[in-house]
């Protein structure tokens, strides 16, 4: 049976992941760690340790303890956050991925996942319907460190062999655990405002249109990926994944059908400009010709559903 270890269990993607892991793999065999603690149901369900992927040492002493034979490695700094730390976030972010990789390297694990982004993409990049291999010019930290993160990720693949899998998320979207620090998180603050205020002030201008994805639908994704024949894989450094697309104003627009009252208004910040310089959609096409990848959710699907679990989060 497979060991999996979850760096960054506590996260917004980890949280979920974990959970859907265990239910796959058992609950003893998917092992949760983050560097703050994670939340009651993966405490419940599994091991969860406190470990930090920056310490090369205790990650490796720990792949070696619990026989790790893969590792999802989800722990970053998003965009928003880096640009306020740039030297601090590409250290984290780029040591994680380097040190993750090097163990798989090393004890030969069987699988790791890590997480790219549309983010990779820049303002030279076609923003509509952005191809799988075009030009990646990224003008963020955060865009930069994950365009290095995927050709590391390449290279240890064409060099030593080892079959690490990667996805370009979108902005995700979820109600359990809030994003924090990236672009695309207006789409997550906007229903919690929009079940609290019924008001929403949107960092982003009302056009800034994002491919953005619902959670069970990246979820579903990266499990596919994971258990996919690695035969079809053509990529090897991140695949595109497309999702929906829509921008502050369409999103509004739809919430208003469940909310009449509820009122957006615009105070764009430097989070903007990011906006700006990443695809307005993508084509996914390859992902869906090698592994198949489908999606459950449009627009008014997961807005219905993201009203009414964060009014149940809330107690509203
Ligand atoms: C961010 O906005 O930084 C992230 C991303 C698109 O990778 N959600």
């Amino acid at each position: 049976m497979d060991k999996i270890l979850v760096i960054g269990a506590a996260g917004q993607i980890g949280s979920e992941l974990t959970l859907a892991l265990r239910n796959i793999y058992g609950g003893e065999n998917v092992f949760a760690t983050d560097i703050k603690q994670a939340p009651q149901d993966i405490i419940e369900s599994g091991p969860f340790q406190i470990l930090d992927v920056m310490n090369e040492k205790n990650l490796i002493h720990f792949v070696i303890r619990n026989k790790i034979t893969q590792i999802y490695h989800l722990a970053a700094v998003l965009s928003g956050n880096a640009e306020k730390l740039p030297l601090q976030s590409w250290e984290i972010n780029m040591h994680g991925i380097l040190n993750v990789l090097d163990i798989g390297r090393e004890i030969g694990l069987k699988k790791i996942f890590w997480p790219s982004s549309i983010a990779i993409f820049g303002p030279t990049t076609p923003r509509v319907n952005t191809p799988q291999l075009t030009v990646m010019e990224p003008t963020t930290v955060y865009g930069i460190s994950k365009l290095a993160g995927e050709r590391w990720c390449e290279y240890y693949f064409r060099k030593y062999n080892l079959d690490v899998r990667s996805i370009r998320y979108p902005g995700l979207i979820s109600y359990k655990t809030e994003a924090g620090g990236g672009t695309t998180d207006y789409a997550v603050e906007i229903f919690y405002d929009a079940v609290k205020t019924h008001s929403y002030e949107c960092f982003l201008k009302e056009d800034a249109r994002l491919p953005m994805m619902f959670m069970p639908d990246a979820i579903d994704s990266t499990i596919k990926l994971m258990e996919a024949d690695a035969a079809n894989l053509t990529i090897r450094s991140s695949y595109n994944l497309g999702g929906i697309d829509f921008d502050p104003k369409e999103l509004a627009a739809e919430i208003k059908k469940h909310i009449p009252d509820f009122k957006i208004t615009y105070a764009p910040d430097f989070r903007q400009k990011i906006a700006e310089s990443w695809p307005a959609s993508i084509d996914d096409s390859t992902a869906k010709k090698d592994w198949n990848c489908s999606y459950t959710y449009d627009l008014a699907k997961m807005t219905d559903v993201m009203l009414k679990e964060t009014a149940k989060k809330l107690g509203k």
